[in-house]
């Protein structure tokens, strides 16, 4: 694997999920790839999972890790090329990536979207100047538009709970499906684009989207999906409930007024085939979900959370055993 930007770094999704799970059997077994190697992390936005699993990845290959916080810990960044910087930047993002990644082997970069010009978040400007100016590989530890660390380590989940095998034929598809779920703030839309690009490419699950009217996520991501608007209709017979709010693509960045009648709770879970509960987390109680749901055995947020880490284990082994 050379950079892992999106699912389209991943030559094979199955032989890639096989990886992940051997690992997980055995997270110490793969020292010598990571010795003497060193992962810089650096976050442009909060974080909380994404920071630590991929501090607890880079122990488990006995990897050196190192954190930076841009505009908190370091100096304040200038972006724009061309800037006279005679006020408060005081260092450019060109010398700041340049000399980060001669001081790691792999470089995780965490940017979200500014949710104002979607051009420049569909094309990934902060990322992609990043990633041009970075050395050595890249890690997305969340773009603008994608999120795949997450998403692969939602597929290492449903696949342990679902009990599916990789390489196997299974007799019955999973039924996945995420639902647009309410929330206070305007969200990117990067978590549910980068799980839809994922799992409308797994052959062993069958996948659905479901929101209100002017949610509708970037087609080029959802292509292949089920879209439905009916939250209880698409909700039957699901093995696996994904609830993530997100803000509107179409209208782009907008939070269109809704009730708080998409919220995901008990009643509607018993709707599904046993089905479990997912979040990507962080999650807001009883906006997006009611503590019934996330306190009862229906949810598997915390192992989901969990798988973080081999997710990012198998991206840094890859990336590394090549180096
Ligand atoms: C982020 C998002 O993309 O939706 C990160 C998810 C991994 N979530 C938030 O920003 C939630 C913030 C809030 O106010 O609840």
């Amino acid at each position: 694997m050379k950079q892992f930007t999106s699912v389209y770094d991943v030559e094979n999704i199955d032989e890639l999920l096989k990886t992940a799970l051997e690992i997980k059997a055995n997270p110490f077994a793969q020292q010598e790839v990571g010795k003497n190697k060193t992962i810089g992390l650096i976050f442009f936005n909060p974080s909380l999972r994404t920071r630590l699993s991929s501090i607890k990845a880079a122990y488990n290959l006995s990897a050196n890790v190192w954190v930076l916080n841009a505009g908190a810990d370091s100096w304040t960044l200038e972006m724009a090329d061309g800037a006279v910087m005679n006020g408060d930047t005081q260092e450019h993002i060109t010398e700041a990536i340049k000399v980060m990644s001669a001081y790691c082997d792999v470089l995780g970069v965490r940017t979200f979207p500014k949710l104002v010009d979607r051009d420049e978040d569909y094309n990934e400007v902060m990322f992609n100047k990043v990633k041009g100016l970075s050395s050595v590989p890249v890690v997305s530890l969340e773009s603008a538009t994608l999120h795949p660390l997450q998403s692969f380590a939602d597929l290492i989940t449903i696949a342990e709970k679902s009990g599916y095998t990789p390489g196997e034929k299974s007799a019955k598809k999973v039924k996945v499906v995420m639902t647009w779920a309410p929330h206070p703030k305007r969200l990117p839309q990067a978590v549910p684009n980068s799980f839809a690009q994922w799992f409308s490419k797994v052959d062993w699950v069958d996948f659905t989207v479901v929101q209100p009217k002017g949610y509708e996520l970037d087609a080029k991501f959802t292509d292949g999906a089920t879209i439905e608007y009916d939250q209880e209709e698409a909700l039957k017979d699901a093995d696996f409930v994904y609830a993530k709010n997100w803000s509107s693509y179409e209208n782009y960045g907008e939070v269109i007024p809704q009730d708080k009648d998409w919220q995901v709770t008990m009643e509607k879970m018993d709707l599904t085939n046993k089905g479990k509960f997912m979040h990507c987390l962080p999650v807001r109680r009883n906006v997006v979900v009611a503590d019934e749901v996330l306190d009862s055995d229906t949810s598997i947020v915390i192992d989901e959370a969990t798988n973080r880490i081999f997710s990012a284990q198998t991206v840094f082994h890859e990336i590394l055993k090549n180096k």
